[in-house]
């Protein structure tokens, strides 16, 4: 009956920025949604896209459907951009020449995360998927939602501010075979912070020790350094692994919302490596199965955004890569401001300058967050995480200030 169905609660991210419209305090601060905004504060549209919005205007003639996977010449920007990597990657390159990568337009990472996970779900050998403790809360939601069985191993330690490396590899060795695993691949939201190249080492020696399936969810490419091309060492020793035998399959959901600012546009893919081109045929046909019921085929505005950057009469990519270089310089600028306004004498911050991506994880308590929200009318999710593109020139000050008061004991 309807008058039965309860209240949901409000999600724990976009449910602050519901809080924020109300608060009327001019001096309000949003660090909830982790959406770029400049040193003024505004949401942008990165000057590559607009450019290639006005060549896709004149261009464009039809607004037809896409195939339910996307375009062709989408997946294989998809495939050339992450895998070949600009030709940096010789093992990925391979993969893409035996026909082993499956690549598919999806809703965004979020859509890619759906779909990769009923496809598990439908195909897979166990339901079992590890997520960080912490992890994006959407993670937890869309793998339940799908019929998988999400648990956590150790990831973050919140009393020292760092990882738990011995016990994320303790807790992992105690689950079973099989299980699947998912990573971050930079930028782990919401820490910030990731595990060094040798630690990734150890992880995959793991991982192919308790033959665990690698799901990789990359929706920060080019937040940790910069420079998308560089950010991606982890799918690159998957690659390395898969070309020499000693992993069959991986899968990546990866996403243009942050990267190209592309939010809304929901753009963004997941690929499946497979063992053979075969393979390959027998899963694109599930792929289109199961994708076909549920949303028939993706948007496209975004993606054609992508084609055109991609397109090398545009002469866009280099354009795109310093929109993309200037908004990850704004964020480190803002975290080092940010540090540097902050109180050290009764609080070690030393962590913010480990952390890299749109978050800073401060390490304050839901109660210290909350006295944040009412007293100063700074919006942040109780986990702590800011997320930093909030900051600007103009409040960097009263939020260091604020937050120095809320550590007062
Ligand atoms: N994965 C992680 C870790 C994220 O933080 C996000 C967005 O914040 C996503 C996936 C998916 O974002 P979108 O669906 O907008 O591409
Ligand atoms: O801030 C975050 O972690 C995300 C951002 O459709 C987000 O939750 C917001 C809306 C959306 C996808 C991601």
């Amino acid at each position: 009956k309807w008058n039965e169905i309860p209240l949901a609660p409000p999600d724990k991210i976009l449910g602050i920025s519901e809080a924020f419209v109300k608060d009327t305090n001019t001096k309000k601060i949003n660090l909830g949604v982790g959406a770029y905004r400049d040193n003024n504060g505004r949401p942008i549209i990165f000057p590559a896209v607009k450019e290639a919005e006005k060549i896709l205007y004149g261009l464009e003639t039809e607004k037809e459907y896409t195939p339910i996977i996307g375009s062709k010449k989408y997946q294989n920007i998809v495939k050339n951009f992450i895998f070949n990597n600009s030709n940096k990657d010789p093992n990925g390159k391979k993969l893409i020449d035996e026909g082993r990568i499956v690549t598919s337009q999806t809703i965004s990472g979020t859509g890619s995360l759906r779909v990769i996970a009923d496809f598990l779900n439908r195909f897979y050998s166990s339901k079992k998927i590890l997520v960080p403790k912490p992890t994006w809360a959407n993670h937890v939601a869309v793998f339940n939602d799908a019929g998988l069985q999400p648990e956590f191993y150790n990831y973050y330690d919140k009393s020292a501010n760092d990882l738990e490396f011995e016990s994320l590899k303790s807790s992992l060795l105690s689950q079973p075979k099989e299980s699947i695993v998912l990573l971050h691949a930079c930028c782990h939201n919401p820490t910030g912070l990731d595990l060094t190249p040798e630690q990734q080492d150890e992880v995959l020696q793991i991982i192919q020790d308790k033959s665990f399936y690698p799901l990789v969810d990359m929706a920060y490419q080019g937040f940790a350094s910069g420079d998308p091309y560089k950010d991606i060492g982890f799918i690159r020793k998957l690659n390395s692994l898969v070309v020499d035998g000693k992993i069959n399959s991986y899968a990546l959901c990866q996403s243009f919302a942050k990267n190209m600012g592309l939010y809304g546009e929901r753009t963004g893919s997941i690929s499946i490596i497979t063992e053979s081109a075969d393979h390959s045929k027998a899963i694109e046909s599930q792929l289109k199965k199961l994708i076909r019921p549920i949303y028939s085929s993706p948007p496209i505005h975004g993606s054609k955004i992508v084609e055109v950057i991609f397109d090398e009469q545009y002469q866009l990519l280099p354009k795109w890569l310093g929109d993309l270089d200037a908004v990850v310089g704004r964020l480190n600028t803002v975290r080092s401001k940010l540090y540097e306004n902050l109180d050290k004498s009764s609080y070690n911050w030393d962590h913010l300058l480990k952390q890299r991506g749109m978050f800073v994880y401060t390490g304050l308590t839901s109660e210290q967050v909350i006295k944040l929200r009412n007293d100063y009318s700074v919006y942040a999710t109780e986990d702590g995480r800011f997320s930093i593109s909030g900051i600007n020139d103009g409040n960097v000050e009263y939020l260091a200030n604020a937050i120095n008061e809320v550590i007062k004991k």
